[in-house]
C-alpha cells in the first residue's frame, strides 16, 4: 500500500506511535510518506521506503497567523496526487483530521482518497472539548473514513463527549520488545545516578499539567525518607519550572535528576527500578508500556487508559489521582520486597511482550486499513 502519515514530528506519544507504525510498514514493503512541517524526530536516518515532505508554511505578512492547516491540506493533495497514495492516516485529530478531509474534497473528483485518524488524548479529551473546536473536531472524526482510538477508554470518550455514531476501532499502542527489554549489568549512567546503588524511580514526559509531575516528586519524597533513592526525570516542558522550585523546597535538589529530553531512554529505563505515571489524564500510556517492555513495575494513578495497560498488583499498582501516600507505600512495597519485585518485573516484561508487540498490533493496523479501502 501506499500510506500518506501526518503527525507531530516533536516529542510526543502520538508521533512517537505514528512515527514507528510507519517504520513498521515501511519494512513489510508498504510506501510510507510522512507530511508533516518537520521530520518526525525519530526518523533520523534513511529507512528503504520511508518518505518525508515537509509543509512549507507562507509567511505572508498577510498571515498574522499561521496557515499551517491550509498548507497541510495543500500539501496532502500534492502528494497523494503524484505519489499516488492509497489512503492518509492522520494522528491527533486537530488540525490533522480536518486538512485532510480538505484534501480529500479538493481531490473528490479525480480519486476517492480514504482517511483515517488516529485519536490519541488530549485531541479528545481536552482541546477538542473547547467550544472553539468541538463542532470541528466532531466533523471532522465523523467525516474520516475509519477512525481508532488507542484505548477502550478514549473509545468511549469519544463516543459520549463528541455524540460520535461512527464505529472506532480499539488498536493499542505497541513497542519494540527487542529494543524495551531489559539489560543485564550496570552502566556507566547507572553508577552515575546511583553511585552508591540506591534504587531508582524514574518518570518521562513532556511536563504538561495533566502529567502531574509534582505528584511524582512528592511520592519520592515520602520514598527517600525510608530508602537511599534516586529520582530521575526525563523530559521537557511548561511544568519544569514548577517541578525544579518543588525539588528544592523539599531539599531534594541532590537525589533529583532532571534529564531533560533524552533520546536513549532505554539506557535510562535499565537504569530504573520503579516507573511513575500519576497523570491526571492518560488515554493510554505508551511511557508507561516502553517501561514495562524494560522490566519496571509501574505505579499510576487510575486514569483514562492506565488500567487498561498496567495490572494492579501484578504489573504495578494503581491508585487515586492524587494520592501521594498510596503511592509512596507501593513503591516501598516492591523496594523493600526483593522476591516480590522480580515478580512485578517479570509480569510487566511479559504484558508488554504478550499484548502490545510490534508484530501483534501492526497487523490490526494493516486489516483496518484493508478493511477502509475495501469499503
Ligand atoms: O494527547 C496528548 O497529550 C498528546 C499525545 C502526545 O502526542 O503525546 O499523548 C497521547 O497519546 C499517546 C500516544 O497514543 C498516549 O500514550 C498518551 O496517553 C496520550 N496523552 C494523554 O492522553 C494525556
Amino acid at each position: 500500500m501506499k500510506i500518506g502519515i501526518t503527525c507531530y514530528p516533536t516529542y510526543g506519544g502520538s508521533g512517537v506511535v505514528a512515527t514507528e507504525l510507519g517504520k513498521e510498514l515501511a519494512l513489510k514493503g508498504h510506501q510510507v510518506h510522512f507530511i508533516s512541517y518537520a521530520m518526525p524526530f525519530r526518523l533520523n536516518h534513511y529507512i528503504k521506503n520511508i518518505f518525508f515532505h515537509e509543509v512549507e508554511i507562507s509567511n505572508y505578512p498577510l498571515f498574522e497567523f499561521s496557515l499551517y492547516s491550509l498548507a497541510l491540506a495543500s500539501k496532502m493533495v500534492e502528494v497523494a496526487t503524484y505519489e499516488k497514495l492509497d489512503l492518509l492516516h492522520v494522528h491527533y485529530a486537530i488540525p490533522h483530521a480536518t486538512s485532510a478531509y480538505l484534501a480529500r474534497q479538493i481531490m473528490a473528483k479525480e480519486k476517492q482518497l480514504k482517511i483515517i485518524t488516529t485519536l490519541h488524548g488530549t485531541d479528545i479529551t481536552l482541546v477538542g472539548l473547547e467550544p472553539s473546536f468541538l463542532h470541528l473536531v466532531r466533523f471532522s472524526i465523523e467525516e474520516s473514513n475509519g477512525v481508532t482510538a488507542v484505548s477502550r477508554y478514549l473509545k468511549e470518550k469519544t463516543i459520549t463527549n463528541y455524540h460520535i455514531e461512527k464505529d472506532i476501532e480499539v488498536i493499542p499502542n505497541f513497542i519494540d520488545c527487542n529494543l524495551f527489554r531489559p539489560v543485564d549489568g550496570t552502566s556507566p549512567l547507572k553508577h552515575n545516578i546511583a553511585p552508591n546503588g540506591e534504587k531508582v524511580l524514574v518518570h518521562v514526559s513532556n511536563f504538561r499539567t495533566v502529567k502531574r509531575v509534582q505528584d511524582a516528586i512528592k511520592v519520592f519524597d515520602v520514598v527517600q525518607k525510608s530508602i537511599p533513592s534516586k529520582l530521575v526525570l526525563v523530559g521537557d516542558g511548561p511544568d519544569r519550572g514548577d517541578c525544579e522550585r518543588l525539588s528544592r523546597e523539599l531539599h531534594l535538589s541532590d537525589k533529583v535528576v532532571f534529564l531533560g529530553k533524552q533520546e536513549a531512554l532505554t539506557e535510562i529505563l535499565n537504569c530504573s527500578d520503579i516507573f511513575l505515571i500519576p497523570s491526571q489524564s492518560e488515554s493510554f500510556g505508551l511511557s508507561a508500556l516502553e517501561a514495562m517492555s524494560c522490566g519496571l513495575p509501574v505505579i499510576s494513578s487510575s486514569v483514562g487508559g492506565l488500567p487498561e495497560l498496567v495490572v494492579h498488583n501484578r504489573t504495578g499498582f494503581i491508585a487515586e489521582i492524587g494520592d501521594i501516600e498510596r503511592m509512596a507505600k507501593y513503591v516501598l512495597d516492591l523496594l523493600t520486597n526483593e522476591k516480590k519485585y522480580s515478580v512485578f518485573s517479570q509480569n510487566a516484561r511479559s504484558r508488554a511482550v504478550d499484548f502490545f508487540r510490534t508484530d501483534i498490533v501492526i497487523p490490526q493496523y494493516e486489516a483496518y486499513y484493508e478493511k477502509v479501502l475495501g469499503g
